[in-house]
């Protein structure tokens, strides 16, 4: 009940980090592209795969020359942390500052019901924004139609508002390309400043080869998933080229701040030793500490004017977008229960809980029950002293605890006993998109 909640309230008001002078309000008032790119792994930024000639071939050129910007933000030690709800908890992660559950997805057995303060409802409370999401799929799919409506969006755009026919979808829904094609008409009726989440689905497992993405290469391992990753990948780059030459040709580009996120991993550990050689690594010395650098995904926050822009190494994860998001909006975070941080605050900390209860720091990485340094690779708990032990555990249950804080909050739905000092009139149930009128 409502007594559960005095720990998370003393808990985010800890874990506050405050906002840096020299970014707070860089894109105040301007509009919000948010872009999940869908299986996108920090490994394959910069990657250049090589062909059977030896000629090699920049996979992601475009998401590159963003990512190295000096308009852009952008993070390479920055995780995903979703669990068994995989884009659905990157939502979450990502416009609540949440974690989804343990088990299930959080979207299909709370997103009917619980209170939420997310980034839609959040952005219009606070400065008036519109929202509307966007993706190619049927909005049922991980039961966005509700979780959108509690997350408070305007609009959500699914495939009723797209023609899906023929060889437009492949399996998770309309091919990129087309999406964001089709996508610009709304996009341009939308009152200005509009928060907007683009939701791509190309890059899909088992990344299906066509003749749309047939020019580029793919790898020469034995694992043909591996093999189609790269192309896809590419496919998914020239989309967002396509859209970002749009939002130039529209003027909306100079009023926007754009943001772009790796969902979560598109290569499952299991496969990983497969992919050992395309990156240098010899895959008999490939374990659980080189599976987890690879939960890294690409984040980047494009701020087109910005001129200090920088790759931050800050050890950061999805949980901590919404209040770097925010105070880079110009506005404050403290009324919110958010378990993440600002990740450009110098108060932000770097230890990061991925949802199975590992978490990884600067300089270590806590892997079930052994602990491992970052520089070397090696396992150290072993030639610790008892008393070195005890205070790197503290480490591992300091930065999982926000997980129960986390799990606590959605299992009980406790939200709905907080009412943040800028909300003045929370709507709910306010909204409702097509498919439902039928
Ligand atoms: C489906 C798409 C894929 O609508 O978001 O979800 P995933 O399988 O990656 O969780
Ligand atoms: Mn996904």
């Amino acid at each position: 009940d409502e007594s559960n909640l005095v720990d998370i309230v003393d808990f985010a008001e800890e874990n506050h980090a405050a906002p840096n002078p020299e970014y707070f309000g860089e894109a105040e008032g301007r509009n919000v592209i948010v872009i999940a790119m869908e299986s996108v792994q920090q490994f394959l930024i910069d990657y250049e795969l090589e062909d059977e000639n030896g000629e090699m071939h920049e996979v992601m050129p475009f998401v590159n020359s963003l990512f190295h910007d000096e308009s852009s933000y952008s993070f390479d030690n920055f995780y995903h942390q979703v669990g068994q709800g995989k884009t659905s908890d990157a939502e979450i992660l990502g416009e609540n500052s949440l974690y989804g559950l343990p088990q299930g997805s959080a979207f299909q057995t709370l997103g009917s019901t619980n209170t939420f303060h997310a980034a839609p409802n959040i952005l219009k409370q606070e400065a008036g924004y519109t929202s509307a999401a966007f993706h190619g799929n049927v909005g049922s799919f991980w039961n966005r139609n509700d979780t959108y409506q509690q997350f408070g969006y305007d609009y959500f755009f699914d495939s009723a508002f797209y023609d899906v026919s023929g060889d437009n979808s492949m399996e998770y829904g309309l091919k990129d390309k087309l999406f964001f094609d089709e996508s610009v008409q709304y996009l341009e009726q939308l009152p200005q400043p509009f928060y907007s989440k683009f939701i791509t689905v190309t890059n899909h497992f088992p990344y299906p080869l066509d003749e749309q993405n047939a020019g580029f290469p793919t790898a020469q391992t034995d694992d043909e998933t591996i093999n189609q990753y790269f192309a896809t990948a590419n496919y998914a780059d020239q989309a967002i080229e396509e859209f970002f030459n749009y939002l130039k040709e529209s003027g909306l580009y100079d009023n926007s701040i754009i943001v772009l996120y790796g969902d979560h991993y598109g290569i499952s550990n299991m496969r990983n030793p497969h992919l050992a050689s395309l990156l240098g690594e010899d895959p008999e010395e490939w374990g659980d500490f080189e599976n987890t650098q690879m939960q890294k995904v690409p984040m980047i926050i494009h701020v087109p004017g910005a001129e200090n822009g920088e790759v931050s190494h800050k050890v950061s994860g999805q949980v901590d977008m919404l209040p770097t998001l925010m105070h880079l909006l110009g506005l404050e975070t403290d009324d919110y229960l958010f378990m993440g941080q600002d990740i450009l605050s110098d108060e932000h900390d770097d230890a990061i809980p991925f949802r199975n209860g590992n978490v990884v720091t600067d300089d270590y990485s806590f892997i079930g029950q052994s602990i491992y340094d970052n520089d070397t690779g090696e396992e150290i708990q072993d030639s610790l002293s008892e008393e070195e032990l005890a205070d790197l555990n503290e480490i591992k249950v300091e930065a999982t605890r926000e997980l129960s804080l986390s799990d606590d909050l959605m299992m009980m739905d406790l939200l709905r006993f907080y009412t943040p000092e800028s909300f003045s009139d929370v709507e709910r149930n306010d909204y409702i998109y097509s498919d439902q009128l039928e």
